[in-house]
């Protein structure tokens, strides 16, 4: 018997975007969608005990996974997993305080760095993530696109070195400045922990993978370059030599006039845009690259009304001149009303 990767791929709607395929009705799914803003997945996280171990039980991992496809019949899945089990991979303590977002040992010195776990010692940490995968490669519906996922190392080095979220980056910043061989010996470390694990991923069954740069926009100039363009290009040159057929979407978040040219630069199949940059700009700065996704205010999705399905209709419009992903600018946030979801769908399937 085929496997599903190898079954009707090329009429995967997903696919045929990142392909660079202009669709009648842009595929759909949402970052997050796999979250609180759902009664079934506050069920089942009850049910796991704590975040990290809904992460680390496949099973349950997987039906979180699936809730929002059965609910939404949304084109792709993504995998149920954090950007922060890579640090503890390698070797960090991580914890989830209650209300308070995740919580890291920290990472602050050159000692610090060369004492972290090897590369290929992280997948005994991340065994049950690749799991999870195999068993979604078996139950998602045919025509739904199996995303995997990593955080870029820019992104996932700014909690090793807090500790924690921080609203500007601040501590990774100065660790960058006060040492810039050993925050690049970091980011490297990093980056061959991230080849490793989407390319695990992908072993196991995912279909595309995605890079989440979530604050790359705190990146300036030089250090654009240095640490948001390289790592990525390296990761995904890495992926490619190993699986040319399987897409990458980079998502530079807030990278602003960066957008332009860095799905080229880095070899990315799709550029993933946050809602700060206007779909117009977008459509003739970007989308001429190839397949862009994007990028509906989540905010919208808890105000409802009209004006989300005018500016889900505003996007669909603005890009529908080439290939496109319709997605949100980033999560979807708990507050949201699940019926808002429902009113976009309609508003991008008609
Ligand atoms: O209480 C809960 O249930 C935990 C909330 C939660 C969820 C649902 C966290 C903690 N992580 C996740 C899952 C998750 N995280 C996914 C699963 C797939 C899906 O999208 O449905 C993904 C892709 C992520 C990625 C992630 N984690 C990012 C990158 C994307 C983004 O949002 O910018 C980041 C920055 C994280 C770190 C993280 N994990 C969780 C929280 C609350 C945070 C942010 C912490 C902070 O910056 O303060």
């Amino acid at each position: 018997m085929k496997n599903r990767n190898e079954v009707n791929m090329t009429q995967k709607t997903i696919l045929r975007a990142l392909s660079g395929e202009r669709l009648p009705t842009p595929p759909v799914w949402m970052m997050r969608q796999a979250g609180r803003y759902l009664p079934e997945y506050r069920a089942t996280r009850a049910q796991a005990g704590d975040f990290l171990s809904l992460c680390y039980n496949p099973e349950l991992a997987a039906e979180v996974t699936l809730q929002p496809i059965r609910r939404y019949a949304f084109d792709a899945a993504i995998l149920f997993a954090d950007i922060l089990l890579i640090p503890q991979a390698l070797g960090l303590d991580l914890w989830f305080a209650t209300g308070e977002g995740p919580r890291l040992s920290t990472v602050t010195s050159a000692n610090q760095v060369a004492a972290l776990r090897s590369t290929d010692a992280i997948h005994d940490t991340l065994n049950p993530i690749y799991e999870t995968v195999r068993i979604l490669s078996r139950e998602l519906p045919r025509e739904t696109t199996l995303i995997g996922f990593a955080g870029a190392p820019w992104t996932v080095a700014t909690y090793m070195i807090a500790g924690r979220g921080t609203p500007d980056q601040g501590p990774a910043h100065a660790f960058k400045a006060a040492d810039r061989a050993a925050f690049s010996a970091l980011i490297d470390k990093i980056t061959d922990a991230t080849i490793e694990y989407l390319s695990a991923q992908i072993n196991a069954g995912a279909e595309v993978v995605k890079l989440f740069d979530s604050w790359a926009g705190s990146l300036k100039g030089q250090d654009f370059d240095d640490f948001a363009l390289t790592p990525a290009k390296r990761i995904i040159a890495a992926l490619k030599a190993r699986h040319p057929a399987t897409p990458v979407i980079a998502f530079p978040r807030e990278a602003g006039a960066r957008y332009a040219g860095f799905a080229r630069a880095v070899g990315a199949d799709c550029v993933a845009l946050d809602n700060s940059v206007s779909a117009d700009w977008a459509a003739g700065n970007v989308q001429t690259d190839g397949c862009v996704q994007g990028n509906l205010d989540p905010r919208l999705l808890v105000t409802g009304g009209d004006t989300l399905e005018t500016e889900t209709r505003r996007i669909v419009t603005a890009f529908s001149g080439g290939a496109h992903i319709f997605n949100l600018g980033h999560g979807i946030t708990p507050d949201a009303d699940p019926d808002n979801v429902t009113r976009m769908l309609a508003a991008i399937r008609g």
